[in-house]
C-alpha cells in the first residue's frame, strides 16, 4: 500500500539543485507532494526546473517591497495558499525574521553547506578551507530565530582534498546534498524526525546527535 504523501512548499534563490533532487525522488520513492516553488528572484534558473516539472512556481522579489516585514507578510500568504504541511528552504538565501520562523515551527527545515555548528552563514566553503579543516559537509536543520542555529537531525560528512579550491569542494558538497535532502525529507514524512520542545526527536526519542548519512559508494 502507499503511504499518505507529505504536502510541501519549496523556497529557492538560484539553481535549484536541492529543489531537483527532491522533485525527482518526489517522482520516484519520496512520500513528498510540491505543492510549489517560491523564488525571491526572477531569474531562478530552478523555476525552470519546477515548469519542468509541472509544479506551480511564483515569484515574490523582495525588492519590490519597503522593508523584511512586508516582504514576509506576502510570503505567508503565498506559502498558506498552498496550505503544505512543510516549507522546506533549498538555496534560499533571505534571512527570515522570528516573526515568520514562529508561524511555521517545527515544520520549515533548511539545507546548510557544512557541519553545523561549524560555518553559520554565507562563504562555508571558502571559510572551512581558510582554517585547514580535512573535513566538511553538509546539514539539515528545523529553521529557528537564530540563523543556521536551528537544531541539526541529519548530516553527510565529505574529505576535504589537498588541492580543493573552494568551487571543487562546493561541488562535492553539492552532490552530497542531493542525497541528503531527499533523505531528511523522508524522515519527516515518514514522521520519524520532528521538533519537540526546542528538540529533535527520533522515533520519540531526544537525539542527542544528528543523525549521519553513511558515505555514497
Ligand atoms: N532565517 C532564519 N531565521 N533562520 C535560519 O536558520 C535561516 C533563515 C534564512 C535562511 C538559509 C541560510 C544558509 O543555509 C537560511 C536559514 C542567507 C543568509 C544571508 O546572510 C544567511 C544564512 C542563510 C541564507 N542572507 C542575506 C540577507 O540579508 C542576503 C544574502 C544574499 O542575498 O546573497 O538576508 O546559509
Ligand atoms: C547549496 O549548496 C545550499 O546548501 C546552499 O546554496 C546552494 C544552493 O544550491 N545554501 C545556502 O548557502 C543558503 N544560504 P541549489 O540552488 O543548486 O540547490
Amino acid at each position: 500500500m502507499s503511504q499518505p504523501r507529505v504536502s510541501a512548499v519549496v523556497l529557492i534563490s538560484g539553481s535549484g539543485s536541492n529543489l531537483q533532487a527532491l522533485l525527482d525522488t518526489a517522482a520516484s520513492d519520496l512520500p513528498l507532494e510540491i505543492r510549489a516553488v517560491i523564488s525571491n528572484r526572477a531569474d531562478a534558473y530552478g523555476l525552470e526546473r519546477a515548469a519542468e516539472a509541472c509544479v506551480p512556481s511564483r515569484v515574490l522579489d523582495h525588492t519590490r517591497f519597503p522593508d523584511r516585514e512586508t516582504f514576509e507578510a506576502a510570503l505567508a500568504e503565498l506559502i498558506d495558499g498552498f496550505e503544505p504541511e512543510l516549507v522546506l528552504l533549498a538555496g534560499f538565501m533571505r534571512i527570515l525574521t522570528p516573526e515568520f520562523v514562529a508561524r511555521y515551527s517545527g515544520r520549515m527545515v533548511n539545507i546548510h553547506p557544512a557541519l553545523l555548528p561549524a560555518y553559520p552563514g554565507l562563504h562555508t566553503h571558502r571559510r572551512c578551507l581558510e582554517a585547514g579543516d580535512t573535513e566538511h559537509g553538509a546539514s539539515i536543520h528545523f529553521v529557528t530565530a537564530e540563523v543556521d542555529g536551528g537544531p541539526v537531525f541529519l548530516q553527510v560528512r565529505v574529505a576535504v582534498d589537498e588541492d580543493d579550491d573552494a568551487d571543487s569542494l562546493a561541488a562535492r558538497v553539492l552532490t552530497q546534498e542531493h542525497r541528503l535532502y531527499p533523505a531528511a525529507v523522508r524522515l519527516l514524512c515518514e514522521g520519524r524526525v520532528r521538533l519537540h520542545d526546542g528538540r529533535v526527536l527520533l522515533d520519540g526519542q531526544p537525539l542527542a546527535q544528528p543523525l549521519q548519512l553513511e558515505p555514497a559508494n
